[in-house]
C-alpha cells in the first residue's frame, strides 16, 4: 500500500477525549474514528488489524472442529421472550420496531437464535456433539461507553456454542474451547490467562475469562508466573484426546489465577512471592458451561441411542474481537507509539524513503516495493514527498515490526537501513540482504 494513495489519517496532537493509552494510539495512528457514543469506523489500518485477529481467532475455532456459520444482527424479540431474557436484560439491549411494529433487536449475544436453529434442524443423537460459531458485530448499550473500543456500543465478537448430549460431552467441549482460546491469544502474541469466574448473565457454573494484563483493565488479578510459561501450542495435546484435555483443565484449575471476584487469600499465600503476578487485567475471552438453559426453555430435544428424549447441555464461547486491538495495544506499545506483534501487524513493513524527492531513492524504493510485494510481504510504503522525520514519526506511531529506511547517503554506498520497531536496533544492509531477511 502506497501511503500517498491511501486513507491513513495521522494525528499530531494526542486526542484529549481519550484516556487510556491504546484509545489515544488508535485515534492517532488512525485505526478508528468514532461516529456516535461507543460506535466506531474502522479505518483502513484498524481494519487491516481487526482481520487479522478474526483470521486467527478463525483458524484456531476450526482447528477445534467448530463449524462457522453467520447470524444475523437483528434479532426478533419473541426468541428472546421464549427463554425470558427479553426483560431480564434491560436497558443494555437495543430494541428497535419494524414498520409493522413488530418488536425487534439489536442482538447482545445469540444463544437464543443459536438454539432455535439447532432445534429446527437436528433431532438425532447421531448429530451431537456439535460447535458451532460466527464473528458478527453485536450491540449493548453499555451505560458509560468508553475506552474506546475496548468498552463499545457496537462491537464484533466471535460467539461459539456446543450442544453435547450429556455433561461428559459439554465438558470436553469446553476443555477444547478453553485450548483453542490459549492458542488463539498465544499466536496474537499476547498472554492471556483463564482466570475462573461468576458467570453473570449468561447463566451457568462453569466459566473462565481470559485476561490480558495492562495498567488500565477493569478488573483487579492475581496469578501463577507460570502463566507466562506455558506453550500452549506444544503438539503432544491433540483435540479429541479426552484424558489430554482434562489434565489442561486440571493444570489450569490448579495454577492459581483469579480476579478481584474469585480472590483467595489462602490459596494465593501458598504461591511463592517471586512468582506472584498482580496487576489490572482487560476481559478478551470469556466461556461458560451452562447446561440446559437455552435448549430446555426453547424446547430443543433430540432423540437418545435407546430411543428416549434427551436435552442437549450447551455451553458459549466468546472472544471480543475488536477489543483486542486495543487490549494488544495496551500490552504493546513504547512512548512513540503501538508495537505490532508480527502476527496481527497491518502491514510486516514499513518502507520509508527519507528524501521524497530524491530520484535515486525512489528509484530504488519503488523497486523494493515491487519486490517486497511480489514476495507476499505486506508492505506500507511511505512514498509521500514530506520530510524523512515525519515520516518515520509516523512510522514509529504505526508500529509495524520492521522499517526499511532508504536514504541517499546510505543508497550511494549501496546500503539501506533496517530498523526493528520492538527493539530499537538498526542495520545497514545491502538492498538483496535487506530483501532476503524480509522475505525469508
Ligand atoms: N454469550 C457469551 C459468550 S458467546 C457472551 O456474550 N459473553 S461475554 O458477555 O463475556 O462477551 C464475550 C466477550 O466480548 C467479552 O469477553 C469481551 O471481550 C467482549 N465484549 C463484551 N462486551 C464488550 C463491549 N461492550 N465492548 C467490546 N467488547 C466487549
Amino acid at each position: 500500500m502506497r501511503v500517498s494513495r491511501s486513507f491513513l489519517p495521522v494525528l499530531k496532537e494526542s486526542p484529549t477525549d481519550a484516556q487510556i493509552v491504546s484509545h489515544k494510539l488508535m485515534l492517532r495512528a488512525g485505526l478508528v474514528r468514532q461516529t456516535a457514543a461507543g460506535i466506531y469506523a474502522w479505518l483502513p489500518i484498524g481494519f487491516r488489524v481487526l482481520k487479522k485477529i478474526e483470521q486467527i481467532v478463525r483458524e484456531e475455532q476450526d482447528r477445534a472442529s467448530a463449524i462457522e456459520l453467520l447470524m444475523p444482527t437483528l434479532q426478533s424479540a419473541d426468541l428472546w421472550r421464549q427463554s425470558g431474557r427479553y426483560d431480564a436484560y434491560g436497558p443494555e439491549m437495543l430494541r428497535i420496531k419494524d414498520r409493522h411494529e413488530r418488536e425487534m433487536l439489536y442482538g447482545p449475544t445469540n444463544e437464543e437464535m443459536i438454539t432455535s436453529l439447532f432445534r429446527d434442524e437436528v433431532k438425532s443423537y447421531r448429530d451431537l456433539p456439535r460447535t458451532l460459531y460466527h464473528i458478527q458485530w453485536k450491540f449493548r448499550d453499555e451505560v458509560r461507553p468508553r475506552f474506546g473500543v475496548m468498552r463499545g456500543r457496537e462491537f464484533l465478537m466471535k460467539d461459539a456454542y456446543s450442544f453435547d448430549l450429556d455433561e461428559a460431552g459439554a465438558r470436553q467441549s469446553y476443555y477444547t474451547q478453553l485450548l483453542a482460546y490459549l492458542r488463539t491469544f498465544q499466536r496474537m502474541g499476547i498472554r492471556a490467562v483463564p482466570m475462573k469466574a461468576a458467570s453473570g448473565p449468561i447463566g451457568g457454573d462453569l466459566s473462565h475469562e481470559f485476561i490480558v494484563l495492562a495498567p488500565t483493565g477493569e478488573s483487579e488479578v492475581f496469578y501463577d508466573a507460570s502463566f507466562e510459561e506455558f506453550d500452549w501450542h506444544q503438539d503432544e495435546l491433540r483435540y479429541g484426546d479426552a484424558e489430554g484435555l482434562r489434565g489442561l483443565f486440571d493444570k489450569v484449575s490448579s495454577t492459581y489465577a483469579a480476579t478481584d471476584e474469585t480472590h483467595d487469600e489462602a490459596r494465593w499465600a501458598e504461591v511463592p512471592a517471586d512468582r506472584q503476578r498482580q496487576g489490572r487485567g482487560i476481559e478478551v475471552g470469556h466461556i461458560f458451561y451452562f447446561g440446559t438453559k437455552y435448549s430446555a426453555s426453547l424446547g430443543l430435544k433430540v432423540s437418545g441411542a435407546d430411543g428416549s428424549m434427551v436435552t442437549p447441555e450447551m455451553g458459549s464461547y466468546g472472544i471480543g474481537v475488536s477489543r483486542l486491538v486495543g487490549a494488544i495495544i495496551e500490552a504493546s506499545h513504547d512512548d512513540n507509539g503501538i508495537i505490532w506483534p508480527e502476527a496481527v501487524a497491518p502491514w510486516k513493513v514499513g518502507l520509508v524513503t527519507m528524501r521524497g524527492d530524491d530520484a535515486a531513492s525512489v528509484t530504488a524504493a519503488d523497486d523494493i516495493y515491487a519486490k517486497l510485494t511480489a514476495a507476499g510481504v505486506e508492505t506500507l510504503y511511505d512514498d509521500r514527498d514530506e520530510r524523512g522525520g515525519v515520516k518515520l514519526g509516523s512510522m514509529d506511531l504505526i508500529g509495524l515490526p520492521w522499517q526499511l529506511i532508504i536514504g541517499p547517503r546510505g543508497l550511494a554506498a549501496g546500503v539501506v537501513e533496517l530498523k526493528n520497531r520492538r527493539t530499537g536496533e538498526r542495520e545497514e544492509l545491502s538492498i538483496d540482504s535487506a530483501l532476503e531477511r524480509l522475505t525469508a
